[in-house]
């Protein structure tokens, strides 16, 4: 029996050095040590022996058994530590490499040029106020003096959502809210997207606005013009040319249109300038009674200006845009370059 066991031990040996994964090595430990194993078939055989030989060959069978389960526990971890080097190996990490870089959009040419002129303004007092898209005719059309049969509440240029909701045409609804919710003085702009319908070169049926009201004791027409001009001089550089011609708008009188001097040809006249010399960028005016009437201020105590403006147009003009369709293609070979 001792020969047998002893040869079970250098066979287990010769195999256990053969054995190249932990399933191969399980086959193993379930051939001499498993309920069916051959270490158990000897110990069975010790019921055959006297009661002298037991003790000394249940010893031997014990050793056997014991070195059997610490070769195997060696040969387990041989194969953990090889595998775990293969696996450091193969996915090794260089951490010294650079990262790969997110790619980071740039702002929108309408939105850096909104944020330039709510910072200038924002240098003059005024605080920036915020409506909704879609408006009700009252704060669209009613409140701002609109005459019932106005060409501009015309289906041809406004986008109606039912008889008396509309997609704004203008920002200046939000001003009409504001003087509802609280008294003068008022000094905001309302800058925000608008909609007409309208489309070809230089008009969109979605395009963007800026508009600002001044209300207070004792506002004049040199209010209007003093931060009209200043706010030109910040925008354009200082010294740019500002030429005011009357114009009329159903809510300010009297009104008028701002030019500067050409941007392009500085006033020598130009294709951009149309021969003139001069760009309207800018329209504005003395608030009308009647808008104050709506939203009850009282005219005999209040004056006040507001004006508005384009913001493509401005974009336009100040990075040399022809076409306003580029603005909303969103192609990244243009949008890119601002
Ligand atoms: C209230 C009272 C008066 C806002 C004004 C203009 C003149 C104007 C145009 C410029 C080019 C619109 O984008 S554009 O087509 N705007 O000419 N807007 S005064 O007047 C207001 C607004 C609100 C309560």
């Amino acid at each position: 029996m001792r020969e047998k066991l002893e040869a079970l031990l250098t066979a287990a040996a010769a195999e256990l050095a053969q054995v190249g994964s932990e399933e191969s090595l399980q086959e193993l430990r379930v051939k001499y040590l498993g309920k069916k194993g051959e270490l158990t078939s000897v110990m069975k055989g010790l019921g055959s022996l006297t009661p002298e030989e037991r003790p000394l060959v249940g010893q031997i069978v014990n050793k056997v058994k014991g070195e059997l389960e610490s070769k195997i526990e060696a040969a387990s971890l041989q194969i953990r530590e090889r595998l775990k080097a293969e696996k450091l190996r193969s996915e090794r990490l260089d951490v010294t490499l650079p990262g790969r870089r997110q790619p980071v959009g740039t702002r929108h040419p309408i939105s850096i040029i909104t944020e330039e002129i709510s910072g200038i303004f924002a240098g003059l007092g005024f605080q920036v106020a915020e409506g909704p898209e879609i408006e009700h005719d009252f704060y669209n059309f009613e409140a701002l003096n609109f005459p019932k049969d106005h060409p501009a509440r015309d289906m041809q240029d406004t986008f109606f959502i039912s008889d008396t909701l509309l997609l704004r045409t203008h920002t200046s609804p939000v001003q009409v809210r504001t003087m509802l919710k609280q008294p003068p003085p008022v000094r905001i702009i309302a800058p925000g997207t608008v909609y007409r319908c309208d489309s070809d070169a230089t008009h969109s049926p979605m395009f963007h606005q800026i508009e600002g009201l001044m209300v207070d004791k004792g506002i004049t027409f040199g209010d209007l013009k003093g931060i009209l001009t200043n706010f030109i001089n910040q925008l354009f550089g200082s010294g740019t040319g500002v030429r005011l011609r009357p114009s009329f708008f159903p809510f300010t009188e009297p009104s008028a249109e701002v030019d500067i001097a050409c941007v392009i040809c500085k006033g020598k006249g130009c294709r951009v300038c149309k021969n003139t010399g001069w760009l309207e960028i800018l329209g504005a005016g003395m608030v009308d009674p009647e808008v104050y009437r709506h939203v009850n201020y009282d005219a005999e105590l209040y004056t006040g200006f507001a004006f508005g403006m384009g913001i493509e147009r401005i974009a336009m003009l100040k990075y040399g845009i022809s076409d306003m369709r580029l603005l909303f293609e969103n192609d990244l070979r243009f949008l890119k370059q601002f």
